[in-house]
């Protein structure tokens, strides 16, 4: 089965939205899999965005997504990184459609208060910088008969 790394930034914590935003992908029918809240340092800042080193905005995220903790989590289900990226929402909550979390909850790129990986390839990657594999629980619900036609491997 899929899984993702999904990430509420600090900006998310700091306005009370751990909750609202956990219980969507809960309520959607994901499994979370993993779950910590840390703070991240510029060490991590760099290997979790490397690929915006050196891009003007890179210092203002560096700084944004260090300033206080974060709430880690690994997700699992059907299409789970696509599906996690639609409920996030466009980068810019300026383009991010009402319902999705950037939409509903944010104003500027600079503080979208969510991450959640692009590719499965990256969902491999961010997952092994933030968990090891003993953090990870395998476990099945009772509910996931109602949630897929088929048992999910
Ligand atoms: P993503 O989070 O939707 O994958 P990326 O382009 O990978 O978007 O950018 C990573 C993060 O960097 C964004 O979520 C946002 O917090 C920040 N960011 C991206 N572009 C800008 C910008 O132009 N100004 C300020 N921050 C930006
Ligand atoms: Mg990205």
């Amino acid at each position: 089965m899929e899984r993702t790394y999904v990430m509420i930034k600090p900006d998310g914590v700091q306005r009370n939205l751990v909750g609202e935003i956990i219980s969507r992908f809960e309520k959607k029918g994901f499994k979370i899999v993993g779950m910590k809240m840390l703070q991240m340092d510029r060490a991590m800042a760099e290997k979790h965005y490397a690929e915006h080193i050196g891009k003007p905005f890179f210092e203002a995220l560096a700084a944004y997504i260090t300033s206080g903790p974060v709430v880690a989590m690994v997700l699992e289900g059907k299409d789970v990184v696509a599906t996690v990226r639609a409920m996030n929402g466009a980068t810019n909550p300026a383009n991010a459609g009402p319902g999705t979390i950037r939409g509903d909850f944010a104003i500027e790129v600079g503080r979208n208060v969510i991450h959640g990986s692009d590719s499965v390839e990256s969902a491999e990657r961010e997952i092994a910088i933030y968990f090891s594999a003993e953090e990870l629980c395998e476990y099945r619900k009772v509910l996931d008969n109602w949630i897929y036609e088929e048992s999910p491997e």
